[in-house]
This record gives C-alpha cells, sequence and structure tokens, in this order.
C-alpha cells in the first residue's frame, strides 16, 4: 500500500476571527512537529479566475451575482489536482476558507438559496476537519474596524454567521466549533490538538467528496 496521505483542514468564521493568523500558526507547529504540512487559502487570488475575482473583491469590478459565485468555485476547482497530489504525497494542507465560505457568502445576497449556493461545489474533495472560529459581532468589534473590501460591512457578516450555522448542522462534514474569543495560545491548542487527531483518522482513509 502507498504512504500514508495528508489531511485536509480547513479554518472558516467570520471576519477578524483569526483564520489567517491560526492557519499559519497551525502549519508551523505541525511542521515542527515532523508533520509535513503546507498552508492554501481561498480565493487563491494568484490564478487567472482569483484575479477577476480579486478585482471583485477590491470593487475594481463588478460581477454579476451568479457569475462571481461560480468562478469562487471554479477557483477551488482548478486547485484540486494540485489538493489530492499534496495529500497524496502526505502533505497535509491547511486551508483559509473553503466552499462553506462560498455557500455561506452568496446566499447572504437576497434571492440565493443555500441549496444553489452549494451544488457547483459538490463533489470536492471533503475535508477532514473544518474548524469554525466562532466570535461574536462585539467581541470582533473589539479587534478593530472592517476594512474596505466587498461585503466587509456588519449587517452582511450577521447573514453569513447564519448561514454558517445553517452548514453547520450538516452531519456529513466534520466541523469543529472553536472559540476565537481567548487569546491566541488558547485557541492555538484546541486547534492543532483537533488537527493532530483529524490526521491520525484521515491517514488509512480515502478522501472523501464533500455534500455527496
Ligand atoms: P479574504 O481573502 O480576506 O479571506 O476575503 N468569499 C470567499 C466568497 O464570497 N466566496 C468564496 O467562495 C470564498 C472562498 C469571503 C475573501 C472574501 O471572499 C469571500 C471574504
Ligand atoms: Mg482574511
Amino acid at each position: 500500500m502507498a504512504g500514508k496521505r495528508g489531511a485536509l483542514i480547513v479554518l472558516e468564521g467570520v471576519d477578524r476571527a483569526g483564520k489567517t493568523t491560526q492557519c499559519s500558526r497551525l502549519v508551523q507547529a505541525l511542521q515542527q512537529s515532523g508533520r509535513p504540512a503546507e498552508m492554501m487559502r481561498f480565493p487563491d487570488r494568484t490564478t487567472t479566475i482569483g484575479k477577476l475575482i480579486s478585482a471583485y473583491l477590491e470593487k475594481k469590478s463588478d460581477l454579476e451575482d451568479h457569475t462571481v459565485h461560480l468562478l469562487f468555485s471554479a477557483n477551488r476547482w482548478e486547485l484540486v489536482p494540485l489538493i489530492k497530489k499534496k495529500l497524496e504525497q502526505g502533505i497535509t494542507l491547511v486551508v483559509d476558507r473553503y466552499a462553506f465560505s462560498g455557500a455561506a457568502f452568496t446566499s447572504a445576497k437576497p434571492g440565493f438559496s443555500l441549496d444553489w449556493c452549494m451544488q457547483p461545489d459538490v463533489g470536492l474533495p471533503k475535508p477532514d476537519l473544518v474548524m469554525f472560529l466562532q466570535l461574536s459581532p462585539a467581541e470582533a468589534a473589539l479587534r478593530g474596524q472592517f476594512g474596505q473590501e466587498r461585503y466587509e460591512t456588519s449587517a452582511f457578516q450577521n447573514m453569513v454567521q447564519q448561514k454558517f450555522e445553517q452548514l453547520m448542522k450538516d452531519p456529513t462534514v466534520n466541523w469543529q466549533v472553536i472559540d476565537a474569543a481567548q487569546n491566541i495560545e488558547s485557541v492555538h491548542r484546541d486547534i492543532t490538538a483537533h488537527s493532530v487527531n483529524a490526521i491520525k483518522e484521515a491517514q488509512n482513509l480515502p478522501v472523501g467528496e464533500l455534500w455527496n
């Protein structure tokens, strides 16, 4: 049999919950304990599709709402061959946002059902663990102002939070809710413990298909 595969680990959460900080801390900790790990993020703004998305988020361009939703999904699909290759090589991938952000953000717009929003991502590599960094709007406000990008308003973020809560009811996904109001070290300890477990459990299992 081939060597043990890496785990696909996703961090999700609302704005300023600390996803990016915690993703890099986790990768560092895994590497230091001898577990090969790399970070990825979605959207990946470096590809041709990612540049279209980035211009949209920076409000340098306007895109029709269905169109941009499908571009976010295409941006994940274009990286699936790389994701599969890394996992097979035994590398654990720590991913800053994934299809859950895709479904939560678009379905927070008027006229979009959660179900429609999930469809383009059905069949993506299924994360072995999805950690939701939970932070109340009041606690998020203490961490400073919103940025200038699209979606960075409290009204929209509150809608997004509700959509994440709906997504977390799905028992086919290995959700873990993390209290992101703790200090950085405590959050890091929680996240690392869940990740080490997931890596152990995933190593002898095939990669699943999301929402399928
Ligand atoms: P950051 O680069 O700061 O994470 O912001 N988004 C993300 C979507 O609307 N759909 C998606 O599929 C993904 C992955 C969330 C990226 C912004 O883009 C939103 C915030
Ligand atoms: Mg961010």
